[in-house]
């Protein structure tokens, strides 16, 4: 009897050494069958050696077995609690899962396409210059050859700073030109992309925001045949070689003469009398041009008996719109996901 004691204190020793180094449910379950397997654990085998004591020693031991079962069955569902809590804290990483996709921003349409042209500029040495978004009415205005309170302006709905009515946000990045010329001498090979601001009501064609890109060339002997060989080969370039160009005689305060130039309907190729896209005219008018007026050269101390300059100007959005065949304008505003991810293989 004595000896079936000491092994109960013994197996109690061994279970408590074995449950200090339990790591993981599939070594709690192997201790668990370990003492209380029904047919070979430990406490099984003790129950069994019972039959070897006398009916009067049996009770007393088989209490002592007893006990020991109710301490093991306790601490395993202690331990498996511990494990449990242990498993919440740090989650198990299946590797075998197919990875999460990070959602990646893209470049905006308007942005994508602004830089395919500065490339086709770049390319024909011009370089790329920006300026503030926030003008005066001198560089946004009078430096260009608009008269003070002359109806022209009208034709730019200009929106002013609140309480400042020497402020304005720039109608045209014409400004940014001023600015190079005042800072540079000739030669002068610059196209500005940028945003710029008028006071419209959103429709399909007019935003009170969008993207223009002008050019200036300023140097000695420039012609209006340098004008029309620079903007001919930006537009084959940008569109087709196959377009067919052509020049209309128009007027900017700031050039003279001016031009609007018109490609070639590159959706109906000028067949289709019901096109929306020309609305049946054959031509998409696409630039405004023209040679720098020689008060404007004077007004940034350049000597238009020496230099001469062409400029062109060239609605971003609005040629996006073409290129693209979006029929409404708000469109690339909206961040209307749908529409975005259209752009993303170009
Ligand atoms: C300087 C001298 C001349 C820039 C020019 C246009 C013609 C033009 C419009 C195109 C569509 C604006 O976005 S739009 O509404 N622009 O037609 N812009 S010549 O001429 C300049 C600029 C700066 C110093």
């Amino acid at each position: 009897m004595e000896e079936l004691q000491e092994k109960i204190k013994q197996y109690q020793l061994k279970f408590d050494e074995a449950a200090k180094n339990v790591k993981s449910p599939n070594e709690l379950q192997e201790l668990r069958v370990q003492f209380l397997g029904r047919k070979r654990g430990y406490l099984t085998k003790l129950i069994d050696s019972l039959r070897d004591l006398s009916p009067e020693e049996r009770p007393l031991i088989g209490k002592e077995i007893n006990e020991l079962k109710k301490y093991i069955t306790s601490r395993l569902e202690e331990i498996n609690q511990n494990l449990a809590a242990e498993t919440r804290k740090t989650p198990r990483i299946d590797i075998t899962l197919p990875g999460k996709t990070i959602p990646l921003g893209a470049p905006h349409p308007i942005v994508k396409f602004q830089e395919e042209i500065e490339n086709i500029f770049y390319q024909m040495g011009f370089s790329v210059e920006d300026g503030p978004e926030i003008e005066t009415d001198y560089y946004n205005f009078e430096a260009l050859n608009f008269p003070p309170h002359h109806p022209a302006r009208d034709d730019w709905d200009t929106i002013y700073i609140e309480g400042r009515d020497d402020l304005l946000l720039r109608t045209h990045t014409s400004p940014v030109q001023i600015r190079a010329m005042e800072k540079r001498k000739p030669p002068i090979r610059i196209i500005i992309p940028g945003r710029v601001f008028r006071k419209e009501t959103p429709d399909p064609t007019h935003l009170p925001m969008f993207f223009q890109v002008e050019g200036l060339v300023v140097d000695v002997g420039i012609t209006f045949a340098h004008l029309k060989g620079t903007l001919e080969s930006f537009l084959r370039r940008l569109f087709s070689e196959r377009i067919k160009i052509r020049f209309r005689p128009s007027f900017f305060p700031f050039t003279e003469p001016s031009a609007e130039v018109d490609i070639s309907c590159t959706v109906c190729l000028g067949e289709d009398k019901e096109c929306r896209v020309c609305r049946g005219s054959g031509w998409i008018e696409i630039l405004g041009a023209g040679m720098v007026d020689p008060q404007v050269l004077k007004n940034v101390n350049i000597d238009p008996e020496k230099y001469s300059g062409f400029a062109f100007g060239m609605g971003i959005d609005r040629t996006a719109m073409f290129v693209y065949q979006i029929s409404d304008m708000r469109s690339f505003y909206e961040n209307d996901l749908r529409f975005l991810r259209q752009f993303l293989k170009q």
